[in-house]
């Protein structure tokens, strides 16, 4: 019998051959010069392209919007066409590719800003983590609060991005509105206490999130758009006081533009899939009409247990793609997975990247 995980399945305008997802990895290896996908890359994505989808590392739409070292942008020339060639190398190989778009707000260092300046959040409440800067760890720096004025071009960076994307050939784009950064800086009521239009009842909470949605459906088709939220996550020192309202609100306003996918961190950010009282994943998800693409710490087993039941439609694997690069036949033939390396997982070379043997064909 072929378990359900192991067959095709459409979401919105992609048909995927399986329902194992790459998830979103961000690994540090960009070209330190203008942060530009560049052949090293290529190969590592392109050696993955057995996945029903491949999700990219987080990419900074603008240089205000980068919060660790080399990590990719797509808002320059050079960035779309080394972009390019990585969709190029992932199509030849019959793989499908979607960006995710990335502004990280106040998770941020005046060393990775443009001019030194502090980075921007909904509010000048600095997050108590650690970015990585040119320098090593760094605490995050205090950044300050946007004007009302300033949000609209935020916005339209998301737009040029979304553009951007689509001009190096991606299939679709995945909005980042998880693990703390600025989307989710904005919805979470203990990073925004703004008092103008963004900030306060839950409706100005998910204002942002909706005019970057308004954005991005202006230049991609929402069956080619899929969104993530961590609803219960601490990581980058977060919090909310009534996240199951919070996130309600935000799936529904996902769930208006019709979007191909909803994709959740279920529990801590790589961490527990312990969830606090209260949180009900279930519930979040019947808010959404498309696919459901569930992401934390998912085994074989459990993956094909979720799918089988209807507790998901599509499971994101993080880790285990990073050091099998064969992982659906892997999975699908139950062979044995190599082991990450965590010491190679942030920055360096090939090593730890595009040398993870495949199973011997
Ligand atoms: C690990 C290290 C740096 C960034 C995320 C983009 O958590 C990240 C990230 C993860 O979404």
């Amino acid at each position: 019998m072929t378990e359900k995980l192991f067959t095709p399945l459409t979401v919105g305008a992609l048909t995927l051959p399986n329902r194992i997802v790459m998830a979103p990895l961000t690994r540090n290896r960009a070209k330190p010069e203008g942060d530009v996908p560049h052949a090293l890359n290529v190969e590592y994505y392109a050696q993955r392209a057995t996945a029903g989808l491949i999700i990219t590392e987080a990419t900074q739409i603008s240089p205000e919007g980068k919060g660790y070292i080399q990590t990719p942008g797509i808002y320059s020339p050079e960035q779309v066409a080394g972009w390019k060639l990585i969709t190029d190398a992932v199509h030849a190989k019959g793989g499908r590719i979607v960006l995710q778009l990335w502004h990280v707000g106040r998770v941020s260092h005046t060393s990775l800003q443009p001019n030194g300046q502090p980075p921007v959040a909904p509010s000048a409440i600095t997050a108590a983590t650690k970015v990585f800067t040119p320098s090593g760890f760094a605490d995050a720096s205090p950044p300050r609060a946007l004007e009302t004025s300033e949000v609209k071009r935020i916005v339209e960076d998301y737009r040029k991005a979304a553009e951007n994307a689509k001009a190096a050939g991606f299939d679709g784009i995945e909005l980042h509105g998880a693990n703390g950064y600025l989307i989710d800086q904005f919805l979470r009521d203990g990073s925004n206490k703004r008092t103008d239009e963004y900030g306060g009842p839950i409706e100005n909470r998910t204002r942002f999130l909706t005019e970057v949605l308004a954005a991005l459906t202006s230049v991609w088709s929402a069956n080619r758009i899929g969104v993530r939220f961590s609803p219960f996550s601490g990581f980058g020192d977060m919090s909310d006081s009534d996240p199951m309202t919070t996130f309600a609100a935000a799936i529904a306003k996902a769930d208006s533009f019709g979007l191909a996918y909803l994709h959740l961190v279920e529990g801590e950010t790589g961490g527990s899939r312990e969830l606090p009282a209260g949180a009900d994943i279930a519930a979040l998800r019947k808010l959404f009409r498309g696919a459901y693409l569930a992401n934390n710490g998912y085994d074989r087993a459990s993956a094909i247990r979720a799918v089988e039941t209807g507790a998901a439609d599509l499971i994101a694997f993080g880790r285990p793609f990073i050091a099998n690069p064969d992982l659906v036949a892997r999975l699908e033939r139950n062979e044995p997975l190599n082991e990450p390396q965590p010491a190679t997982f942030y920055g360096g070379g090939a090593e730890g990247y595009t040398d993870y043997p495949a199973l011997a064909a």
